[in-house]
């Protein structure tokens, strides 16, 4: 049987199909990992990635000289030096498309939960508070202007969403979409000064570090509200805190955060903003197909038939 590196726990639904079909070395299982890899690693030729945080890079490259695939879950894959993969003839895979609606969902849910502040609501009723007096009134979505930050397959689910809600949309990308009829901007400052809310699903990565940072902040100003369902590294994270204590903006609603599954004390600290354990895929209904679509790309390379769904660093053509 072809033998593959689990690099992190997948749930037991993709783990399962891949230990029917694979020889399966679990390398977040071993004590001793580099051990590990001198052992199998001239053996292996696939890598199901994700579920953990093994950097899956050229350190892991060079210990399995065979390598030929590496089929990651999730549609970000920062974990993975994708352009290393590139250079060395190495395919790499993700799950994109399965999980667009599931994300957007989530976003829209997380925008009205800090909007309208739902969670703190909840906390209010089950108190007792009510009985003393109601809630106090809310900012409200009504007013919004929105601009989204990676306007991508999930960026664009959330805009018909906001279309829905009659919510005008804009969004900040480093092109214009010809595919489009939302105000674009070049410049995410200019974004940010012109709408009062950010939703933000761009992807993770050196391009995307500290995007929105406190110049943004300020700009959102004092009524803005931060949505972020990408990856937390997009955000200052240090600046954001400091723009919620010194209400430079109102509120913020945030499924990611810098270092998963670490979030700073002092954002915890912060009563009025939601707080979410990067939740955004997790149903079961998406995450089966997210973790089908992983298997899938691994058993369709090792029949011969290509990758499913490579990324754009490691491009695939069929040879003739
Ligand atoms: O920049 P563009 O025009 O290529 O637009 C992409 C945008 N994007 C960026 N925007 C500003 N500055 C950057 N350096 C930058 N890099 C990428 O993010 C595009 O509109 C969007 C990503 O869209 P998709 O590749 O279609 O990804 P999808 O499926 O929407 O997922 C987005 C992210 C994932 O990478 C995960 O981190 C997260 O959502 O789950």
């Amino acid at each position: 049987m072809t033998e593959i590196i689990m690099t992190g726990p997948l749930m037991a639904y993709a783990a399962d199909q891949l230990k029917k079909r694979f020889t399966v070395h679990e390398l977040w299982k071993a004590e001793d990992r580099a051990a590990m890899l001198r052992e199998v690693g001239d053996k292996v030729r696939g890598v199901a990635g994700g579920g953990s945080h093994v950097k899956i890079d050229g350190s892991l490259f060079d210990a399995l000289p065979k390598l030929e695939i590496v089929s990651n879950f999730g549609v970000g894959y920062d974990n993975v030096d994708a352009k290393e993969a590139g250079k060395r003839g190495l395919i790499v895979t993700n799950t994109p498309d399965v999980l667009t609606d599931e994300v957007a969902d989530l976003a829209l849910g997380l925008l009205l939960a800090t909007v309208r502040q739902l969670p703190q609501v909840d906390r209010y009723l089950r108190a007792g508070k009510w009985l003393e007096k109601a809630y106090p009134l809310t900012t409200s979505l009504r007013t919004r202007k929105v601009g989204i930050v990676g306007l991508g397959r999930i960026g664009k689910a959330v805009a018909s969403r906001l279309e829905a809600f009659g919510i005008p949309v804009a969004y900040h990308g480093r092109t214009r979409q010809a595919d489009v009829s939302y105000r674009y901007y070049p410049s995410l400052v200019e974004m940010a000064a012109d709408v009062d809310t950010l939703v933000s699903v761009a992807p993770g990565g050196a391009s995307t570090h500290h995007m929105i940072n406190a110049e943004v902040l300020k700009a959102l100003g004092p009524n803005g509200i931060l949505v972020n369902v990408g990856r937390g590294t997009v955000v200052d994270e240090q600046a954001l805190i400091e723009a919620l204590k010194n209400k430079v903006i109102l509120s913020a609603g945030l499924d990611v955060f810098e270092d998963e599954p670490r979030v700073p004390a002092e954002l915890i600290a912060i009563d009025h903003i939601v707080l979410l354990p990067h939740v955004g895929s997790a149903s079961v209904h998406t995450r089966e197909a997210m973790g089908q679509l992983l298997v899938d790309n691994l058993a369709s390379w090792f029949d011969g038939k290509g990758p499913l769904t490579p990324v754009a660093e490691t491009p695939w053509t069929k040879k003739a």
